[in-house]
């Protein structure tokens, strides 16, 4: 089943890269329109892209069941994870291949700038990203601009993940998802970012904390919460206590807690001190301790949270 599965994706992706390998032969008109198709397909990438994440999360808790019970399965995990690196490598050239012909926005604010009003799936390339990614731009609250880095609304997604999911992403962009850690760094890293948080509670009360400046350091950094600042809202400022700290997840242990992963005790992944003041990837469902459910400050079993940054829209200050 994987082996047909990932044939079809292949052969998608193949398609596309056959698209670009004629493009010398065609005239600039209908090389413009080839590519305006490609654009325009690019809510497939959106499913493809998602579904390599599923694979990818899936594989996660197939590699926990072989290892918990002992078994040694005849076709590997490794063996179909090389596959959907190959998968995800032609993807990326179609994608840089996109760029190369097409200046990509290199965020959401740009998108909006573009004249974009409608929220949506975007393709966009911050600076020094080495290729660029599909996300979703909230182009209406306000003022819009905000590329979503979190959503949550109905705990179809698992977000109890390990290091490489909250490093590369996961989830699906149309529903819940998490943009990754990389892609977060990259986005705010290098220029002076807001950072935008949407809470709903169980009684359907709707609070927010804004910072003026957020940013994320790099893989090397541990992918620390390294500005964070200019608090206001109507929410706790639950936040600011994670400052400075690396991310933590259940397999990679990076908090103050000394003989103690705190994504483990709290079924989540954060910028963990000893341990948290929020955590918006804890438990949707399922949980009976307050503090392993998706919190913020006082606020527990949140019903919808949303993370979104924003290039700072009064500085054009870069760091
Ligand atoms: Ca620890």
């Amino acid at each position: 089943m994987w082996g047909t599965f990932i044939l079809m994706l292949i052969i998608a992706v193949l398609c596309d890269s056959a698209e670009f390998s004629v493009r010398t032969t065609v005239s600039p008109d209908t090389e413009r329109q080839k590519l305006t198709n490609i654009l325009n397909s690019l809510n497939e990438k959106v499913e493809l892209q998602s579904t390599i994440r599923e694979i990818n999360n899936r594989l996660e808790k197939l590699d926990k069941h072989y290892a918990e019970n002992k078994l040694s399965p005849a076709t590997t995990s490794n063996e179909v994870s090389r596959k959907l690196e190959i998968i995800e490598q032609k993807l990326t050239e179609v994608l840089n291949k996109v760029a190369e012909v097409t200046p990509i926005p290199e965020s959401c604010l740009e998108v909006k700038k573009r004249g974009n009003n409608v929220t949506g799936v975007f393709l966009i390339k911050p600076r020094f990203a080495s290729a660029p990614f599909l996300a979703v731009c909230d182009l209406t609250t306000r003022g819009g601009g905000w590329t979503v880095i979190l959503n949550r609304f109905d705990g179809k997604v698992d977000f109890y993940l390990g290091w490489q999911s909250y490093k590369v992403g996961f989830g699906n962009l149309a529903e819940e998802f998490w943009l990754g850690l990389e892609n977060i760094h990259q986005l705010s890293g290098y220029q002076v970012n807001e950072l935008l948080v949407e809470l709903v509670e169980s009684d359907n009360n709707e609070t927010f904390a804004s910072y003026d400046h957020f940013s994320v350091g790099s893989e090397v950094e541990g992918y620390a919460l390294k500005t964070l600042g200019g608090f206001s809202g109507t929410a706790e400022n639950s936040l600011a206590y994670h400052g400075g700290f690396k991310f933590t997840t259940k397999d990679k242990d990076q908090d103050l807690h000394t003989g103690v992963n705190c994504a483990q005790s709290y079924s989540g992944a954060w910028w963990y001190g000893k341990c948290h003041h929020s955590h918006l990837t804890g438990l949707y469902k399922g949980a009976t301790d307050k503090y392993k459910g998706v919190r913020w400050g006082e606020r527990f079993f949140l019903k919808k949270a949303r993370m979104l940054i924003r290039p700072q829209l009064d500085l054009s200050l870069t760091l």
